[in-house]
């Protein structure tokens, strides 16, 4: 790095310098210069596929499963305009994305013209992605656009947010002013200080509470992962000795098979065992969690405030007071330094599959496909599983990975189309083989993805679940028809795009074809073929849960009426 040098070389410098060693991409003759430029260093491997969406979704799989910051290249207008979905799932979900655009340069916005890929104003598209990033900067002047790249970047890992920078073409190679404070910065990002006081009054607070409690229940959200505090959680949970669930959006924030762990609490709608336990708490410790309808089940939250400590966003609720400037990594480590109650309860890992398992010769059911997911990963045990929107986020929920392998879902913001790019960029950035369950409507957006692995190396082995179309929905829709979508040849594109295919009408089939998966080397697709009407346990109790809240708005007349659950679906107590 020096004190002047082209913006392109002071890209690379300090992409370098942060330790980005990846890049996700795809070029635009408004972004060529800056793509080039970018992908000039030998030690920044520039990762392209077919669709922004996909892109976007890749690169925020990556920063997930990493636990650095996602980089992505895309051009202006119709690339950048493509890629807002992803990068707005991010900034909900609290995943660390650095997005640059190219953009017009001077000369053509002298002409006077519209210039091509232009929505309405040239700024637009800034003025778009500051409603989904936590900082953003479109660098023009060569004096501060080096201190304002890393004012986002540092924001961007502070917040774990996106932050965007949009570079136009004429600025990649002009001559900017680097300032001293960046050369000689050692390129560590910090999150942001806490205030020590606050944070030891805090935990002393909350230590008490947890002492004069009989049955505390400690909540694990996602903040956990992206503050990185997951050892000192289980450790912390380890000495208190109590059962630890974890939110939707927070699954895998604690490991799935430490005895401690209790499962997924989805407020009421919950396994039974769960929201018995909920009900007995006389003390709930949440930390991380965001209070999202998802995460509560889609039922008004029953917080009962004197019971709680609350710690998310860099703030500590306790009862009725609050504690500002208190980070959750910080009050974490606090609490672990107070002295603590030590219980032994005893804790059952709770879920909302049957105990017996289905016959092997019987039809896919979506609970059975689960368990058979369970199984598999209970003797595989090094798998990352990514689930897709639709049935799959829900019955996800269900699915127990050991500690060896991972859990990834977009549990708040929900896009379509998340998982298998999400798959192929968390797999690129750490290794761990995906296994994604994912919906045929889900697949249809941003599936054809998975064709790319072969040229990047990576072998995901994605279960097509077929149900003929968006069935999450059938339980409340009132002309099924208009939730089909076409069959896809799932299976034979597997194959044509150079992994592997297998059609799975039962669980023998099913097992078979995830050893086949498991033993190639490519990636694999296995359709698990599923009838139009059978669905998750989780999701049947949700779309229950948000139905009767609509219909609570609704009049009486214009009320539809529910089927009933299928057979397989295990009752909701009370
Ligand atoms: C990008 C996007 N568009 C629409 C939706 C709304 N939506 C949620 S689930 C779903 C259907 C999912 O269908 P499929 O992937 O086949 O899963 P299934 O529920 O049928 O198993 C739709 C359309 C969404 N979540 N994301
Ligand atoms: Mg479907």
């Amino acid at each position: 790095m020096r004190r002047r040098m082209p913006l392109g070389d002071f890209l690379v410098a300090y992409l370098d310098k942060i330790g980005v060693r990846r890049l996700f991409g795809i070029p635009g003759d408004l972004a060529l210069k800056l793509f080039f430029a970018l992908g000039k260093q030998h030690n920044l491997e520039i990762i392209t596929l077919s669709h922004e969406p996909g892109v976007g979704f890749a690169a925020d799989g990556y920063a997930r499963a990493t636990g650095k910051i996602g980089v992505v290249c895309v051009t202006y207008g119709a690339g950048g305009h493509n890629m807002v979905n992803p990068v707005a799932g991010s900034f909900s979900e609290r995943v660390p994305l650095l997005i640059f655009s190219g953009g017009p340069g001077e000369e053509e916005r002298k002409l006077g013209t519209l210039i091509h890929h232009q929505a309405r104003e040239i700024e637009s598209q800034h003025r778009i992605y500051q409603e989904v990033t936590c900082a953003s900067r479109v660098l023009t002047d060569p004096r501060r656009a080096a201190g304002e790249l890393h004012e986002v970047v540092r924001a961007v890992w502070a917040e774990q947010r996106p932050g965007y920078v949009e570079i136009h073409r004429d600025m990649v190679d002009r001559e900017i002013e680097v300032p001293e404070e960046i050369i000689e910065w050692d390129g560590h990002l910090h999150f942001h200080e806490s205030d020590a006081r606050k944070v030891e009054e805090a935990a002393r607070e909350a230590a008490a509470m947890f002492n004069a409690a009989s049955k505390p229940v400690l909540i694990a959200g996602i903040e956990i992962h992206r503050y990185k505090v997951s050892r000192e959680l289980v450790e912390l949970a380890e000495k208190m000795g109590v059962p630890v669930l974890t939110t939707v959006l927070g699954k895998g924030a604690f490991p799935m098979d430490h005895p401690l762990h209790m499962g997924v609490h989805v407020g009421p709608i919950s396994p039974p065992p769960i929201t018995e336990r909920m009900d007995a708490a006389d003390f709930v410790l949440n930390l991380g969690c965001l209070r999202t309808d998802m995460n509560f089940g889609n039922r008004p939250p029953r917080i009962i405030q004197d019971k709680t400590v609350w710690a998310v966003d860099r703030r500590v609720d306790i009862k009725y007071h609050t504690y500002t400037d208190v980070g959750v990594s910080h009050f974490v480590r606090a609490l672990l330094r107070q002295d603590l109650k030590a219980h032994r309860e005893r804790v059952h890992y709770a879920d909302n599959l049957r105990s017996t398992p289905s016959r092997d010769g019987a039809a896919v059911g979506v609970a059975a496909l689960l368990a058979v997911v369970n199984e598999f990963l209970a003797t595989h045990r090094r798998y990352m599983v990514v689930a897709e929107s639709g049935d799959m986020l829900f019955g996800g929920l269900d699915v127990r990975v050991p500690h060896e392998g991972t859990y990834l879902a977009q549990g708040f913001y929900a896009s379509m189309g998340f998982a298998v790019p999400a798959a192929i960029g968390a797999q690129i950035g750490r290794g761990l083989r995906p296994l994604v369950l994912c919906g045929d409507g889900g697949f249809q957006m941003t599936g054809m993805e998975v064709a790319h692995s072969l040229a990047k190396g990576v072998s995901p082995i994605v279960i097509v679940v077929n149900n003929g179309g968006w069935q999450i929905f059938r339980p409340i829709a009132e002309r099924s028809e208009l939730l089909e979508i076409p069959s896809w040849p799932y299976a034979k594109l597997g194959e044509d795009w150079g992994g592997a295919g297998f059609v799975a009408h039962n669980l023998t089939e099913l097992r078979t074809a995830l050893a086949a998966a498991h033993a190639r080397k490519t990636f694999s697709i296995i359709e698990a073929r599923v009838a139009v009407d059978d669905l998750s346990p989780v999701t049947v109790k949700y779309i229950q849960a948000a139905a009767s809240r609509s219909q609570a708005a609704t009049p009486p007349n214009h009320r539809h009426r529910l089927s009933a659950p299928p057979s397989n679906v295990a009752e909701e107590k009370g």
